[in-house]
């Protein structure tokens, strides 16, 4: 990590593309997932209502995918486990993934603020926890005194992002500000670099191309597993 970071307060916040090379289909890019499904069907509470199991289904596709054996963490996660190594407790690593790569390469502070694929959550309690078998009609919460039927843990559009606070104080104390594999389309993420630089840090952008059009300060353009070693090195 350039000299200059080396005691500073620094907050990454990763997108699909960090997990691009490790086989995991970005949204929006060419062939991505929402191409192949329409995202009001699959990735709202209304689309869970209308058809629980075309969501179903397309969750747990990707939990499977998890556990393919050609679906492991790549350079770029295993660089910000090297990070948060070396930054004790200075390095706050947001997420917008739902997959499990950076906890597989070894990083241990992870806020998942859009939910994650390995988890189910009680639709009442909205509790989350390890589930490991498929979801189905009969996959039912024993928490409540009618039991429901559980759904991913999952953050759909309108619904609250987990950790906002803690996201936004992060940022305001931060003083350098690191975005990776992320198009810069869905709120409130997509804001963050914004506040970040509203508040004094520097913010660097590591992407296959260009992906916000507010200004960064730098943009590191190409494969995340390039450029995020040579950042964190
Ligand atoms: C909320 C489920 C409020 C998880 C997802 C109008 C204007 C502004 C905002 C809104 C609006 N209308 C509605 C909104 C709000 C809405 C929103 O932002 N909509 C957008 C689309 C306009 N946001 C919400 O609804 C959020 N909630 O606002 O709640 C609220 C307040 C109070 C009380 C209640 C509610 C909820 C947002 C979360 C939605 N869930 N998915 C899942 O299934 O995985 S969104 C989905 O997009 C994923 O979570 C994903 O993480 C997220 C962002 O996508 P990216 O990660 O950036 O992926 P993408 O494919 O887009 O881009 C990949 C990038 O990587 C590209 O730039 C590519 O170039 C790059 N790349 C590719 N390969 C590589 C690479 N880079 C480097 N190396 C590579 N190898």
């Amino acid at each position: 990590m350039n000299t200059d970071f080396r005691n500073a307060n620094i907050v990454v916040l990763t997108g699909a593309g960090i997990s691009a090379a490790s086989g995991l289909s970005t949204f929006r890019d060419q062939g991505g997932l929402w191409d192949k499904y329409p995202v009001e069907d699959i990735a709202s509470p209304e689309g869970y209502r209308r058809d629980p199991e075309l969501v179903e289904s397309f969750y747990n596709a990707r939990r499977a995918q998890l556990d393919a054996p050609d679906v492991a963490p790549n350079t770029a996660h295993f660089a910000l486990a090297k990070l948060e190594q070396e930054h004790q407790g200075r390095l706050f690593l947001v997420t917008q993934n739902v997959d499990d790569l950076h906890e597989r390469a070894g990083s241990n502070q992870i806020l998942h603020m859009h939910g994650e694929l390995r988890k189910a959550c009680c639709p009442v309690t909205m509790q989350p926890f390890f589930m490991s078998q498929p979801f189905a009609a009969d996959n039912l919460c024993q928490c409540c005194d009618q039991p429901q039927r559980l759904r991913p843990n999952i953050v759909w559009f309108g619904e609250m992002p987990i950790g906002m606070g803690q996201i936004e104080r992060a940022i305001t104390e931060c003083d350098l500000f690191i975005s990776i594999g992320t198009s810069g389309t869905v709120y409130p993420a997509a804001g963050f670099m914004r506040l970040a630089k509203a508040f004094g840090a520097k913010a660097i952008d590591i992407n296959l191309e260009p992906s916000y059009s507010s200004p960064f300060d730098t943009h590191l353009q190409g494969c995340a597993t390039q450029q995020v070693p040579k950042v964190v090195e």
